[in-house]
């Protein structure tokens, strides 16, 4: 009868880990801990406060518009970015978008791909939320006088 508990721990640790994350990184208890009380906000001050960027428009490779990020299917989003004034900032270069899982240590299995649509507008595409749980979604550019700003968005993907 040992190999039963056998199997059964692997399949708990498995859950508990995740996809391959070592999971030996001070977070034990992750899947209970603070993510209630995180920031949701799909608008964020970069530290500065010199940029306002908001995330939004979420849509199928099709165009046809979802509610949410949907969950392990492709995706794109708009990107906006406006001086602390409120007006859309036309920046040097497009920003750089990366997302990942915190508590998993991985990011997508995609690379996104960020054009400019109009001055302070990105379209982003090929994004892919490939697993549920706590993703982090990273905007970095370069600001007024070649700082880097940028601002990080908390995700809750669910299995949906
Ligand atoms: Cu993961």
């Amino acid at each position: 009868m040992r190999w039963i508990v056998f199997v059964v721990g692997f399949f708990f640790s498995v859950g508990v880990v995740g996809c391959g994350g070592s999971g030996d990184n001070s977070n034990t208890n992750s899947n209970t801990n603070s993510t209630a009380s995180k920031d949701y906000s799909t608008t964020l001050k970069t530290k500065s406060e010199a940029y306002v960027v908001s995330y939004g428009d979420i849509k199928d490779s099709d165009g046809k518009a979802y509610e949410k990020i949907p969950f392990n299917k492709i995706f794109s989003m708009t990107l906006t970015v406006k001086s602390g004034g409120g007006e859309a900032a036309a920046l040097g270069e497009a920003p750089a978008v990366e997302a990942m899982m915190p508590e998993h240590q991985h990011g997508m299995n995609t690379k996104p791909v960020v054009e400019s649509d109009s001055p302070g507008t990105y379209k982003v595409t090929g994004m892919l939320f490939h697993m549920p749980g706590l993703w982090t979604l990273t905007v970095t550019f370069p600001g007024q006088g070649g700082a880097s700003e940028s601002v990080t968005f908390n995700v809750m993907q669910e299995a949906s």
